[in-house]
Order: C-alpha cells, then sequence, then structure tokens
C-alpha cells in the first residue's frame, strides 16, 4: 500500500485536527526511521495508521474490547488508552493490514511497554514530539530524539507520567513498564 492510499483510507476516519497530527507524527515517524535505521516507508505507513480508532466512541470502543478478547482490565483505566489497542485490530479487520510490526506500534503507541520494537518506539516518540505538540519540556525531548531515541522514549514516559501523576489519574502497568525497561536500556548504553 502506497502512502496516498493509506491516507486516503485513514482520513473518513479521523476529525481534521486528528488528521493533521496523523501526517505530522507520519513526516516524524519517517526522520526519525531514517536517522535509526528503520524501513522508513513502514514507520510512515505505521504513523499512518497509529490514531485509527482514536475518533470512535467510547462504547464502540467498549464493545471491541469486550469482542475482541483484550485484556479486560483495559476497561477499569482511561478511555483515551482504548484507540491503541481497538485500532490495531480495526486496521486489520477493516483495512486489511496484516503486519504484525505495524499492527504492534498501533497497539502500543499511546502507553509504550516493556521490550518495544524499534518500529513501536518509533511512533511512540514521534507522537510525542510531533511539531504540533506544545507538551512542557517537548522541546528537551526533540533535541534529545535526534541524538538517542532509548532516552527520547524514556523521557516522553517519564513527562506523561509525571503529567498523570500530577492529575491524580491512574497509570497504566505497561505505561509503568515501558519507563522501567527504557530507563534499563539507557544504562546499558
Ligand atoms: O492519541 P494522541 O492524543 O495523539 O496521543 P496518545 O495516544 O499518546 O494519547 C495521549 C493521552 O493518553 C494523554 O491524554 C495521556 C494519556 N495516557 C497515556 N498513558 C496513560 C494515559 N492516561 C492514563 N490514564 N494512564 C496512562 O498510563
Ligand atoms: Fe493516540
Ligand atoms: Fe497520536
Amino acid at each position: 500500500m502506497d502512502r496516498s492510499e493509506a491516507l486516503t483510507l485513514v482520513e473518513p476516519h479521523l476529525t481534521k485536527a486528528r488528521f493533521e497530527h496523523t501526517k505530522r507524527v507520519a513526516e516524524t515517524a519517517t526522520k526519525l526511521a531514517k536517522m535509526y535505521g528503520h524501513d522508513t516507508i513502514q514507520a510512515d505507513l505505521a504513523a499512518i495508521f497509529h490514531d485509527y480508532a482514536k475518533n470512535r466512541n467510547k462504547d464502540e470502543l467498549r464493545q471491541w474490547i469486550v469482542k475482541e478478547s483484550l485484556p479486560q482490565h483495559l476497561l477499569s483505566y482511561h478511555h483515551e488508552l482504548w484507540h491503541g489497542p481497538v485500532g490495531a485490530i480495526l486496521v486489520k479487520k477493516e483495512l486489511g493490514i496484516d503486519n504484525e510490526a505495524v499492527l504492534s506500534a498501533i497497539r502500543w503507541h499511546t502507553t509504550g511497554k516493556a521490550g518495544m520494537s524499534l518500529l513501536d518506539k518509533i511512533v511512540f516518540l514521534a507522537d510525542y514530539i510531533e511539531p504540533g505538540r506544545q507538551f512542557p519540556g517537548v522541546e528537551e525531548v526533540r533535541t534529545v530524539a535526534d541524538n538517542d531515541l532509548n532516552l527520547g522514549c524514556w523521557l516522553a514516559s517519564r513527562n506523561t507520567i509525571s503529567f498523570l501523576m500530577s492529575k491524580n489519574q491512574p497509570i497504566y502497568p505497561d505505561t509503568f513498564h515501558a519507563y522501567n525497561d527504557l530507563l534499563l536500556q539507557i544504562n546499558k548504553d
């Protein structure tokens, strides 16, 4: 599938703002793939599909989690966490995307997890640093992302956890697993 076909498939499922975000994530993921030696076409496609389920309503997302036997504890956490795992299922069912590496990057793009692949990391970080993002501290993460993928992902994960804790929000276990695992990898480097 080429990028224009992918964009045409995704566009009707997203709001205008979400589609613009998607295109910026794809450009950022392509740059990171080039820097860190990953297939750029695959990174571009994974990023184009990463938020495929973002604009589905909560009830539909909930129903897919039940029907597809995704981890049911997802339902006890914030519904923001549902669009990644459900998105991976829906791009397969509705668009026929069956590349496991791409599906994994979509699945884990919000929380991360321990043992992320290179492509998982590229999409996770591109989503955090795309040029439209204005999180506190994002500029530091952008600078680090040019030199050290693991450190960039760890900083993104740390900032997200700090932000959620400052709001007294629950933190999904895989979010912590990503933080710990990335820290171990950084200390090994
Ligand atoms: O879909 P996007 O907005 O592009 O970005 P995303 O998929 O990274 O989702 C970001 C949201 O998810 C943001 O509001 C923070 C939230 N989030 C990330 N990890 C966790 C989380 N929310 C909770 N409650 N727990 C988490 O572990
Ligand atoms: Fe997302
Ligand atoms: Fe996103």
